[in-house]
């Protein structure tokens, strides 16, 4: 595959409503596009990075830096056959997986194009429709929150994730089950506690909730290990599981019974791949994660969702939950049952709608070899 150009590509896109976790709340997602040119055709990635350092490292900011001096520079100085071969080219870059995974993925993608098939084929992908849920940031009140859990499930979506963090969890939960019985139901702390807080995690147990997403440390294994004995809730890690190594390590040391998958997260496809074959073999159910992506990485994680070991809904969610007009065209819809329906084009399936990325971009780099 001959690469002639990438192309960097800030754009910002106002969020409908602001998203908050227990790390802070986000108006405006600051977003790295990339665009990799090849052989007549161009393959298109997403940074996830978020706008500061407060889920993992990583910001926009360092994202563009690493992009533009180290990723770009190693991709033009190798001889790519395959998208496989990304990776290991980028490992001796430590870290900054989302600024990675933006250009290991659009080289998939130009990769796909150019054999004119599906991104989801070429990974071995076999679903044509996908289960959805929504996550549901931390709201003003309670009555916020119940209001937006009921026109969710109007919507059709399947399960629902709700933020939780100290002050913001047991009370609010607890409201959630006695108005909803029945339905799937989960929390995601991200990184809120620590074992300090056992007795209060501990209550969360009472609700018949469908997991608690990574309760403890973004950098921990064995307190997770410590609170999964005494949890009967599975515990899903997201933050702390960075390559197959770490899922790996995690499952066997008992520290968790369910794993999140984010392509920014762990890099790009490949170590995605090598994440959902570690937990399968383990009998360990995996879903694919969302970062509040515009519509490029949206279109990914449908591609990587289509693999078999997905088997409980995603964050994979309609383009216009976040945003009032998406970047690709058409936009991700989900149906009356809370479900996605595959694409069968080539590439990402989707296509980028080019006038309404360039009204929101903010800067553009173009490197050569
Ligand atoms: O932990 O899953 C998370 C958004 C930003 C940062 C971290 C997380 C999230 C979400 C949103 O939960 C998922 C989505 O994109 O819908
Ligand atoms: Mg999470």
């Amino acid at each position: 595959m001959k690469i002639e150009q990438i192309e960097l590509r800030e754009v910002q896109m106002p969020l409908i409503s602001f998203f908050e976790t227990s790390f802070g709340r986000t108006t405006l997602r600051r977003v790295i596009l990339v665009r990799v040119f090849g052989e007549g055709l161009v393959g298109y990635g997403e940074s996830t990075a978020p706008e500061g350092p407060f889920y993992n490292h990583e910001s926009t900011a360092t994202a563009w830096h690493v992009l533009q001096d180290f990723v770009v520079p190693r991709v033009f100085a190798a001889e790519i056959s395959h998208p496989r071969e990304v990776a290991p080219l980028l490992r001796p870059i430590r870290g900054h997986n989302m600024a990675k995974a933006a250009v290991e993925t659009a080289i998939w993608d130009l990769y796909a194009r150019l054999q004119g098939k599906p991104l989801h084929q070429l990974l071995g992908g076999q679903r044509k429709t996908l289960d959805c849920g929504v996550s549901i940031g931390i709201q003003e009140s309670p009555a916020k929150l119940l209001d937006k859990i009921e026109k969710e499930l109007l919507a059709g979506y399947q399960r629902i994730k709700m933020k939780i963090k100290p002050g913001w969890d047991v009370a609010v939960v607890r409201e959630v089950r006695r108005r909803f019985p029945e339905i799937l139901l989960m929390c995601d702390a991200n990184s809120a506690y620590s074992l300090a807080d056992l007795d209060r995690l501990k209550a969360l147990d009472d609700f018949d909730l469908l997991m608690i997403e990574q309760p403890l440390a973004w950098n921990d294994i064995l307190d997770h290990v410590q609170l999964q004995k005494v949890l009967r809730t599975p515990i899903c890690l997201d933050e702390s599981i960075l390559d197959g190594e770490d899922a790996r390590k995690a499952i066997d040391a008992g520290a968790c019974r369910i794993v999140n998958i984010k392509l920014g997260r762990v890099g790009g496809y490949t170590e995605a791949l090598r994440v959902h074959d570690v937990c399968q073999d383990r009998r360990i159910p995996v879903w694919c994660g969302g970062m509040l992506e515009t519509g490029i990485g949206r279109a990914h994680n449908v591609a990587l969702s289509t693999l078999a070991n997905f088997r409980l809904p995603g964050d994979v969610s309609a383009s216009k939950r976040y945003f009032r007009q998406d970047l690709i065209e058409p936009e991700v819809e989900v149906d009356p049952q809370g479900r996605i329906h595959v694409l069968p084009d080539a590439g990402i399936g989707f296509r980028p709608h080019l006038e309404r990325i360039e009204q929101v971009t903010v800067r553009t780099r173009s490197l050569r070899p």
